[in-house]
């Protein structure tokens, strides 16, 4: 007897995670932790954690930003809507565009998926101008591209006014 097994196919995802509210360093961590136990989902890296100047609205505190990436086999809408259940989880309430926030989690790059509809953008729209996304991306994936902006590291060279630092000593 012969059987078959079907598998869904697995995706290669990489998620933003800031915070500017309420203990940004131990929020992001805590993000990081509920990203590991994602259903369908496997947490393959993590980059540093950055302190990094606010971009957007600049009468705001600093945030803490950093990047993972995972291996899923959930859709993009669906880890979408896991990603704001992890933020509601959090705390995050929704006041104004680009208001202070606990944690927010924005999908960067969904395999080299190109893709536009009213809830979801991919990749993320600004990722490419954001030295606080880039930076951390490059950590953890050398040689990744952005469809439709080329390298992270060539995006990154183009943001050399923005400032962060890395976390050295993580207590
Ligand atoms: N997120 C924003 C707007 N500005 N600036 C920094 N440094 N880090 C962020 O995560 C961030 C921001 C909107 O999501
Ligand atoms: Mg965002
Ligand atoms: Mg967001």
């Amino acid at each position: 007897m012969t059987s078959t097994s079907y598998s869904k196919p697995i995706h290669r995802v990489f998620i933003a995670l800031g915070s500017n509210l309420e203990n940004p360093l131990s929020q992001v961590r805590r993000g990081m932790l509920l990203l590991a136990g994602l259903e369908h989902s496997r947490l393959v890296k993590r980059s540093s954690l950055y302190r990094t100047a606010p971009m957007g609205n600049l009468n705001q505190p600093d945030f803490i930003n950093a990047v993972v990436q995972l291996e899923t086999s959930l859709t993009p809408h669906h880890l979408l809507d896991a990603l704001l259940d992890i933020e509601h989880t959090c705390g995050r309430v929704r006041t104004f565009p680009n208001a202070p926030r606990i944690l927010d989690l924005d999908i960067l790059l969904f395999e080299n998926l190109q893709y536009h509809d009213e809830k979801l953008i991919l990749p993320h729209p600004r990722m490419h101008q954001r030295a606080f996304v880039l930076q951390p991306l490059l950590e953890i994936e050398a040689d990744c591209v952005i469809p439709g902006h080329g390298s992270v590291a060539e995006c990154l060279a183009t943001c050399t006014e923005q400032s962060l630092s890395i976390l050295h000593h993580e207590s």
